[in-house]
């Protein structure tokens, strides 16, 4: 397919904290960039996702004595796995991986900016009625297609393509243009959960231009 006026493509966390040397690296997350780029120049609309968390931010393990990274929590709005501090606002590991050459992207969309409230999704927060502003944008743009890349597969990724699918937007993964961080079963989980809710999964090689 050849990406049109009402197709955009959302670039997911491709920042340097998920990538590896970074805080929470996701195994090859650096492999998704030159093929991230070469996506990119494909579409007239590109939008950029960036993790940008508070210190002391409620999804971080040192936020909770006694507990370690990649355990789980309850918190108010539901089960919260805790991460190692990652995506400080303002710091190097929050900032785009230094290959991803995107300069057309339109919008960039922060997200867990909230110190008590964690997001994985670019449309809602982790409390699930906190919407971001996307779903908004996206309609006022006559934009209905959301293509996703980016980190993580099973998490940022995968959250993002079912808000947009709740949301009436289509929802198509780029699946060799993501990686996943896999833990705990959270891969096969985000794909059950994805492929229920009508969200198409796509190599990248299937977009032209
Ligand atoms: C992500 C865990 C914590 C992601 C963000 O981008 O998938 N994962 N924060
Ligand atoms: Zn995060």
């Amino acid at each position: 397919m050849t990406p049109g006026e009402r197709d955009v493509l959302l670039v997911v966390d491709v920042q340097n904290d998920f990538t590896p040397g970074g805080a929470l690296a996701v195994a090859h997350g650096d492999e998704v960039v030159p093929l991230v780029n070469r996506l990119a120049r494909a579409f007239q609309h590109v939008i950029l996702t960036q993790d940008w968390h508070t210190p002391g931010h409620v999804s971080f393990a040192s936020s909770h004595a006694g507990k370690k990274p990649f355990e789980t929590i309850e918190l108010a709005y539901g089960t919260q796995v805790l991460w190692p501090d990652h995506c400080v606002q303002g710091t190097p590991g929050a900032e785009f991986h230094r290959a991803l050459d995107v300069p057309h992207a339109q919008l960039i969309v922060r997200k867990g900016y909230r110190r008590h409230v964690d997001s994985y999704s670019a449309f809602c927060e982790a409390d699930g009625k906190t919407p971001t502003g996307l779903a908004g944008y996206l309609r006022d743009r006559g934009l209905d297609h959301v293509f996703l890349a980016g980190l993580a597969t099973d998490f940022c990724v995968a959250w993002s393509a079912l808000d947009a699918r709740k949301r009436g937007f289509r929802a198509t993964v780029l699946e060799d243009a993501s990686r996943a961080i896999d833990t705990g079963g959270s891969l096969a989980r985000a794909w059950q959960s994805m492929t229920a809710a009508g969200v198409a999964r796509s190599p990248s090689s299937a977009v032209e231009g």
